[in-house]
């Protein structure tokens, strides 16, 4: 006999980036009263890292719960950034229902077709939610047309294709049936949600629930999140936890927590259906299932898209290293970028023939950048090469990552944005102009082709554009192209960097770096403004005549400095370059830092034949 949980619906949201997801969080938080009336929450409560407070997107996937009527509403927030799908993927096994969110302006984004199929895949029932109606080019009719396209496209069977359509605006926190009479609040929403997102049933038998998730409290330790399908858990409970390699461990559980809002509350117990944190079993993976020690029956792991883009993570070899972090050694790089693995579900890791440097493969640039920002802030320094799609032989054939691109322009600006993808090995496979001076296309292109283009896209539209891709595997190698950088601007000595050394670099090319720099021969000081790299002494002082003064140069006008943030120094980066990453700077370099080993690297790279 199977049971059904009336009292509660587990619903996941999901949307392209920046479509609403997180804000429509906030409004169902305080629409469902879940704080006191004088607490101050702010916007974004969910976005609770310092990264995606900064970044202003989700990183993470997170759950919250709320009480509507006498029905509990788990709600996971997940990230919209096609690079951190991987979180969205390891969730939704939480969930019977979700939210596709789509802004009414933009209309379905590449996110939201992978996000969709994975719902699909699942067997989540959908509820579309058109956000963001009040925004000035808002067209709320042909965003829901693109949605049915796309339900068309993806569903495999005629039941998906019904989904209830709801219209918000997240921001303050209203919805409706129709887009011009939405309600002063969210009532509509939560009404649908009931109706719609189906009770979680009962699976009859002993205790059983897949870890989706992992948190960690200095308290209690690793906490392994999960819902449970079968059975019930109380605190106390001897439990099996089945991993990977088939093996099974007897644990205890300490506590059985249950979200409420914001916070987490210790129960005596819950049951399939819930969603909940168990304390007490140290070393649980993402993807291990936890069960009654009699019926220990593992639940298929988590499958997660593969990565498409890598780099590698080497010991700092720059003259600095050592100098700037806590930890540097292999030992600790090699421990610390294994141990992420139990949570970055996307992420690879591997040794290479070096001791001192690892491979390590994510689902893009962004991924990569995070991992890289977050372990400098836990005191890492390290060195990392260019990004790189992953090349692969498939029957022996050379093959490469494709994606599927879509880009809004305006309309002055597609001819440049064409020209550059067209270089880059883009197809175009759709063009639409809209009545208010937007175009958008859609692409085919190698991932190769992707790297280091946002930033060259954002110039190119003066910051209008709008971009997003996702991977649609992979594709024979479509031939060389790779677009030549214009040469660095290199110290050509060790010191400080002085504004007349540096007025001197400015003659040649934009500098990256102000005075009073320390450098070292080799560091990327700049960019010259043509092919081929040179070398500049941007320490070299003003010839005096009689006193030294700290006030003489100030006769030299300065460009201030071109600081290059971590994405751009990743975009920079050629082959025989590396960043080196400390938790104070981020300093581009050659990889042979003077002279003598440059040439003696390139006639290494000649007599062998490999040479790039
Ligand atoms: N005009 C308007 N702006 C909105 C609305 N909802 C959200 N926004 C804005 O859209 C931006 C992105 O909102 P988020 O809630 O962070 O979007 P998200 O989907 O969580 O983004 P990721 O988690 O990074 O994928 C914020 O600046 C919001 O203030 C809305 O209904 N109308
Ligand atoms: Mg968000």
């Amino acid at each position: 006999m199977t049971n059904i949980r009336h009292d509660i619906r587990n619903v996941a949201i999901i949307a392209h980036v920046d479509h609403g997801k997180t804000t429509l969080v906030d409004a169902l938080l305080k629409q469902s009263h879940t704080f006191r009336d004088n607490q101050q929450v702010g916007t974004l409560i969910m976005d609770s890292n310092d990264l995606e407070r900064e970044k202003g997107i989700t990183i993470l996937a997170k759950n919250t719960s709320i009480r509507h009527g006498g029905v509990t509403i788990n709600i996971i927030d997940t990230p919209g950034h096609a690079d951190f799908g991987g979180e969205v993927e390891r969730v939704l096994n939480m969930a019977d229902g979700c939210l596709l969110l789509v802004d009414a302006a933009e209309g379905p984004m590449p996110q939201t077709r992978f996000v969709l199929r994975k719902a699909f895949e699942v067997g989540l029932r959908i509820i579309v939610v058109i956000n963001k109606v009040d925004r000035k080019n808002a067209d709320p009719h042909a965003a829901l047309e693109k949605v049915h396209d796309l339900f068309l496209e993806l569903a495999d069977d005629a039941d998906q294709l019904e989904a209830p359509v709801l219209y918000a605006v997240a921001k303050e926190g209203r919805a409706g049936t129709s887009p011009d009479d939405l309600a002063t609040d969210l009532e509509p929403l939560f009404q649908t949600i009931i109706e719609t997102v189906p009770a979680p049933v009962v699976e009859p038998g002993g205790f059983q629930m897949l870890v989706a998730n992992r948190a960690y409290d200095d308290y209690t330790g690793t906490m392994a999140i999960g819902r449970i399908s079968r059975g019930g858990v109380a605190p106390g409970d001897a439990v099996a936890v089945l991993d990977k390699a088939g093996g099974a461990r007897r644990a205890k559980v300490v506590q059985v927590l249950v979200y409420r809002g914001l916070d987490r509350v210790s129960v005596e117990q819950a049951d399939a259906g819930d969603i909940v944190l168990l304390t007490g079993l140290e070393e649980v993976a993402i993807g291990d299932t936890i069960a009654d020690p009699e019926s220990p029956d593992p639940l298929p792991r988590i499958e997660i898209d593969q990565p498409t883009v890598r780099m590698t993570f080497g010991v700092n070899t720059s003259p600095f290293a050592g100098r700037e972090g806590q930890f540097s050694t292999t030992r600790q790089l090699r421990a610390r970028l294994y141990r992420e693995l139990d949570v970055n579900l996307g992420l690879h890791v591997e040794d290479t023939d070096a001791a001192e440097r690892f491979q390590v493969s994510g689902r893009g640039e962004l991924h990569l950048a995070v991992l890289i920002e977050t372990m400098r802030r836990e005191g890492y320094e390290f060195e990392v090469s260019r990004p790189e799609a992953i090349i692969k032989r498939i029957n022996g054939l050379r093959m490469e990552p494709l994606e599927r691109l879509t880009v809004s322009v305006r309309e002055e600006h597609l001819g440049a944005v064409t020209e550059a993808l067209g270089k880059r090995r883009g197809e175009m496979i759709e063009i639409v102009y809209d009545r208010k001076g937007g175009v958008r296309l859609e692409y085919t292109i190698p991932t190769r082709g992707l790297i280091g283009f946002r930033n060259n896209f954002l110039t190119l539209t003066a910051g209008t554009g709008l971009m997003g891709s996702i991977g649609i595997g992979y594709r024979p190698w479509a031939g060389d192209f790779r677009e030549q950088r214009n040469g660095a601007l290199t110290a050509s000595s060790a010191g400080t960097s002085l504004t007349f050394g540096l007025a001197g670099a400015q003659e040649r090319g934009t500098t990256f770096i102000g005075p009073g720099e320390e450098v070292y021969e080799g560091m990327i000081v700049g960019i010259q403004k043509r092919p081929g790299d040179i070398r500049v002494n941007v320490c070299r002082e003003k010839k005096q005549s009689n006193v030294r003064s700290s006030t003489s140069d100030i006769s030299v006008r300065l460009t201030p400095a071109s600081r290059q943030s971590l994405e751009q120094s990743l975009d920079f980066l050629a082959d025989d370059e590396l960043l080196e990453v400390t938790p104070k700077h981020l300093r581009l370099r050659k990889r042979h830092l003077t002279e003598v080993d440059q040439s003696r690297a390139r006639r290494a790279s000649e007599t062998s034949g490999i040479g790039r």
